[in-house]
């Protein structure tokens, strides 16, 4: 067997996924960080990388694969054990969706890129910048809440009794939230799922301030 090694950055929320379910997995990996704060997504080296210029990339031997959903189901292929995904196609369908509220819908928007492009060609200040930021966490998070108080799926996690792949989206999105000092009181069920989580070390060690690349 081939290293692993996870291309990220301690506070970027996708790569945060990927090292929740190597950790879930059991699965040793290295890290290169890519200082996003100082652009070094944007450099040459990078884009060599990741054309996208975005973290994470996992490189698995001689592979390299980028978007943290895809390769968080190749982790779960490869490796079925514990299972990130049920196996019903109706659970399935409700946890990827659960989990493309947060990847498709909430962080893209969210983005360091778009927050600069706001900020530099837009001239939106930083208050306004932040209102933006939060707004559509609110809008997102609410969804969820309303949908795992409602849907008979839901277990100790968002679906069922072991951690998921909407479980991998759903703690880093919290993280990204209470930087920006998002009002996480209306969302009582996704809280006491976040911690039922961050009780669990899979997750506490993929956090970002436990990243050898945390530096405040
Ligand atoms: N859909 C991608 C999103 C990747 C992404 O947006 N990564 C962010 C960090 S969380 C990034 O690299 N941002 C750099 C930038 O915006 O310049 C995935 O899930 O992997």
């Amino acid at each position: 067997v081939t290293g692993l090694t996870l291309y990220g950055y301690f506070r970027s929320s996708a790569a945060f996924r990927v090292r929740i379910a190597l950790n879930l997995k059991g699965l040793d990996y290295e890290q290169q960080s890519v200082h996003l704060a100082q652009g070094h997504q944007l450099r040459a080296e990078y884009r060599a990388i990741n054309p996208q210029a975005l973290v994470p990339v996992l490189v698995d031997g001689e592979h390299r694969m980028t978007q943290s959903l895809a390769i968080i189901e190749y982790l779960d292929e490869l490796h079925p054990e514990p299972a990130l995904l049920p196996q019903e196609p109706l659970a399935r369908q409700r946890v990827r969706s659960l989990a493309q509220i947060v990847a498709s819908d909430i962080h893209p928007i969210n983005n360091t890129r778009v927050l600069k492009y706001l900020g530099s060609q837009l001239k939106i200040e930083e208050p306004a910048r932040n209102t933006w930021y939060r707004h559509w966490i609110a809008e997102g998070l609410a969804v969820i809440e309303k949908r795992l108080i409602d849907e008979a799926g839901t277990g100790v996690f968002c679906h069922g009794d072991a951690p998921t792949i909407a479980d991998c989206c759903l703690v880093p999105q919290i993280f990204n939230a209470r930087r920006y000092g998002s009002d996480l009181n209306p969302y009582p069920t996704v809280m006491h799922i976040y911690e039922r989580c961050m009780a669990l070390p899979a997750f506490d060690r993929a956090a970002p301030l436990n990243q050898q690349d945390a530096d405040n």
